[in-house]
């Protein structure tokens, strides 16, 4: 039974049992309702208590559910709303005892109790707005009246979650609860008995004067000011703003109906489509076809880092932030200095801005112990070796790694591109060898790719999956192919914003196209902040692989051979100020044009539609061909590495779900046609063309491919 009604004694306990967090899944909102019911015609029963099992009130509405009504699978049906209402009306007092998390229609579950109790650790919010949506069960009606109009219409229209103690400042809850949360929900109920509080619905002193909207106008003024500056696409959290506006000029019952139509309206915009799957593929990265969740994982109590530079450093940081002691080492002491000094600045400016704490900055220090001996490495459970990419220092790193290890420690590479096989070949552990890639900078950027190579063992796996959870980052299990996921679908976007301003495109142009779009930067003002001569060094090393007749970038190479390596050099796409601001550059349009005409590149001029389309296809049609060849699992886990790792706007879901929003038929035609007029590197994936013959898309094919495994 998934609600459950026993007694204590004069008080009924309705308990809400839907692991893992209790959300509202079909059935559960009648099955409360009938509970309400039974206690109200239960004589015995003088006070309700409201409880979840296990470690949550409730976390809101079921998304799996939810997100079947946006892709319009299913029909919504207002049920919570219903209830709410039902158990206000209920003649005795209700009381809310609230552990974990009561989020989203959680918390409108709770406020439709007459109190509101909480275990120390508990916390609350309205966090529908990072699904697209807005609370749909009354919560802009309900909060506004509890925690008054400006918290509500923050706490609605940002997401943030708040801790129960300032839930008690608030007026959200009644009391904190000491010791066991159902004894001293039960003590509290009895305490209230025949002196049930007014329906929250009724409560309206913290409203303002219904009819003089304009003593309310200044907070709502800021709030619409505050969510246009912070997001790109902001329309739940204006229509957050509204709904939570509307109950303080409208009766309740009218208001609702407004935070009812707005709900609808988000409900069925591609962003909330697109958010849900964002937070449901975030979710299934941890499913493995052959590795299940119980695989046993090793310990990892300590780490050593091989590599002092930016990346290692940042990577260090990473483990000391977790609590995880590592050592970090370098080849003398010049570089490991210039490393640790490197640290010690970005720590410096977390406390300057508020987000860490001087003494958590000095305990994390204490953790990186920086060395000159790799010998220190000996009782190690993990290495990640940073060092600079090439593959013959890379093996004789490991070779030495795996002689002075201890067995079964597991050797990492942080290489961006090189074979993994490879690498593991310099040892005699080629199970406990895998990639753990970084994103720059390490200690910010949310992704982890974890590559697994032809001998990673599953317990190796297992266990940087759990490692990705406990540093705070988002792991992705991918193969091992040049580039990985991320950087092999960059390239070809890379590859593409380059051309267009060969053949015209004006170089602002093709960075604001795709930063409409989305995007957090452009692809050139990205190219900047990278450096240029990185793919330029990379072009001369491997020449001698490139097929004759295929096009190949030309301006990238040419302004590095002015000097223009990009933010390094104080130039490349764009001039650089002190500050290393982008300012465009008259002198750059003239280079390339003459460039181009010498290598024969017609110019026009290009509309910022097919900039998109030119960019986002070229990176989707790869990616079609990574999720063909298993090297992702899923198309989700590609739209994860976007979102978390190259700054793919989350309200498009990444480019795998972004292609399905768009239709592949369309895709496909457009992919067609760039292939006619652009030649081979323009060639449909395979997969693209038969899932566009088909009517499916992308996530069909991921779903069906889960169903054979
Ligand atoms: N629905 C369905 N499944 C959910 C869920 C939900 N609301 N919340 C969590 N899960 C699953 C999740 O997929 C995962 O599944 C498992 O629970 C553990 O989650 C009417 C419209 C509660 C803070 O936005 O923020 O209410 O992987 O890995 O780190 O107005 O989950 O085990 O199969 O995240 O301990 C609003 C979303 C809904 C809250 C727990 N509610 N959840 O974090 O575990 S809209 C939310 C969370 C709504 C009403 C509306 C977090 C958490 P699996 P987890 P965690």
């Amino acid at each position: 039974m998934q609600v459950q009604v026993t007694r204590d004694s004069d008080v009924g306990i309705i308990t809400i049992d839907n692991p893992p967090v209790n959300a509202l899944s079909p059935g559960i909102p009648e099955a409360i309702g009938e509970a309400v019911e039974q206690m109200e015609r239960d004589a015995a029963v003088r006070a309700v208590v409201l409880i979840g099992a296990g470690r949550n009130f409730v976390a809101g509405a079921d998304i799996n559910e939810l997100a079947k009504v946006a892709a319009g699978k299913s029909q919504r049906r207002p049920l919570l709303l219903e209830l709410i209402r039902r158990m206000e009306d209920c003649s005795k007092p209700i009381v809310a005892a609230i552990q974990g998390n009561a989020l989203g229609g959680g918390l409108e579950l709770a406020m439709g109790a007459h109190y509101r109790v909480a275990a120390a650790g508990a916390q609350v919010g309205q966090p529908e707005v990072k699904l697209g949506i807005i609370p749909g069960a009354g919560g802009t009606q309900r909060l506004p009246r509890l925690a008054g109009v400006a918290k509500a219409v923050e706490m609605c229209a940002e997401g943030a979650v708040i801790k129960a103690d300032e839930a008690v400042k608030l007026g959200i809850i009644d009391r904190l609860i000491e010791g066991g949360l159902l004894a001293g929900a039960v003590a509290f109920a009895r305490e209230v008995v025949g002196n049930r509080a007014p329906k929250t619905r009724e409560r309206n002193d913290k409203l303002g004067k219904l009819g003089t909207p304009q003593q309310n106008a200044a907070i709502f003024a800021a709030a619409r000011e505050n969510v246009r500056k912070k997001q790109r696409a902001p329309m739940a959290a204006l229509a957050a703003i509204d709904a939570v506006e509307a109950a303080t000029t409208l009766p309740f019952d009218e208001s609702c109906q407004v935070e009812q139509k707005l709900f609808g309206q988000c409900l069925s915009s591609a962003p909330a489509g697109a958010l849900m799957h964002a937070f449901l593929a975030e979710r299934e990265l941890a499913k493995v076809p052959g590795i299940p969740k119980d695989t046993p994982a090793l310990p990892v109590q300590s780490v050593a880092v091989v590599g002092a530079g930016t990346m290692g450093g940042g990577i260090a940081m990473v483990f000391a932030n977790a609590g995880i002691p590592v050592f970090i080492k370098d080849v003398d002491q010049a570089a490991l200095d210039r490393g640790l000094s490197k640290v010690q600045n970005n720590y410096a400016t977390s406390v300057k801005r508020g987000r860490f704490t001087q003494q958590f900055v000095d305990e994390r220090l204490q953790l990186i112990k920086p060395t000159l001996n790799i010998g220190d490495f000996s009782a190690v459970d993990l290495v990640v070796e940073a060092v600079f990419e090439g593959m013959a220092f890379k093996k004789e790193v490991f070779a030495e790694l795996d002689r002075v290890c201890k067995p079964g420690a597991i050797l990492a590479t942080n290489t961006s591109y090189l074979d993994i096989d490879e690498i593991a070949s310099a040892t005699r552990r080629p199970e406990a060898v895998l990639g753990l890639h970084f994103f720059s900078p390490a200690n910010v950027m949310r992704l982890l790719e974890i590559v697994r190579a032809k001998a990673t063992s599953k317990e190796v796996i297992a266990t940087s999956m759990q490692l990705a959870k406990r540093i705070g980052k988002v792991g992705v299990l991918v193969g091992n192919c040049r580039g990985f996921v991320g950087n092999r679908m960059f390239s070809p976007y890379r590859r593409e914003a380059q051309f267009l301003v060969e053949e015209g495109a004006e170089v602002q142009a093709v960075d604001q196209a795709l930063y409409d779009f989305g995007m957090a930067m452009g692809p050139l003002s990205v190219a900047d902040l990278a450096g240029l001569d990185i793919g330029w060094r990379m072009r001369k090393e491997f020449r001698h692989l490139q097929k004759p007749g295929v096009r190949q970038p030309l301006a990238e190479d040419r302004l590095c051979e002015v000097g223009r390596y990009g933010q390094k050099t104080g130039a490349g796409w764009y001039k650089y100020d002190q500050n290393r601001k982008a300012i465009p550059d008259p002198e750059v349009a003239p280079m390339v044009r003459k460039w181009a005409a010498e290598a024969g590149i017609a110019q026009r001029q290009i509309s910022a539609p097919e900039i998109v389309d030119r960019c986002i296809y070229a990176m989707v049609n790869e990616g079609a061909r990574i999720l063909q060849e298993g090297i992702a699992l899923r198309a989700g886990d590609i739209d994860m590495i976007y979102l978390n790792g190259y700054g793919f706007p989350n309200y498009r879901g990444g480019p795998m779900w972004y292609a399905d929003t768009v239709g592949l038929k369309k895709v496909y035609a457009r992919v067609s046609e760039f292939h006619q007029q652009l030649g081979e590197l323009w060639e449909p994936a395979p997969l693209l063309k038969q899932l566009a013959s088909e009517g499916r898309g992308f996530a069909d094919f991921s779903r069906e491919q889960a169903a054979i495994v």
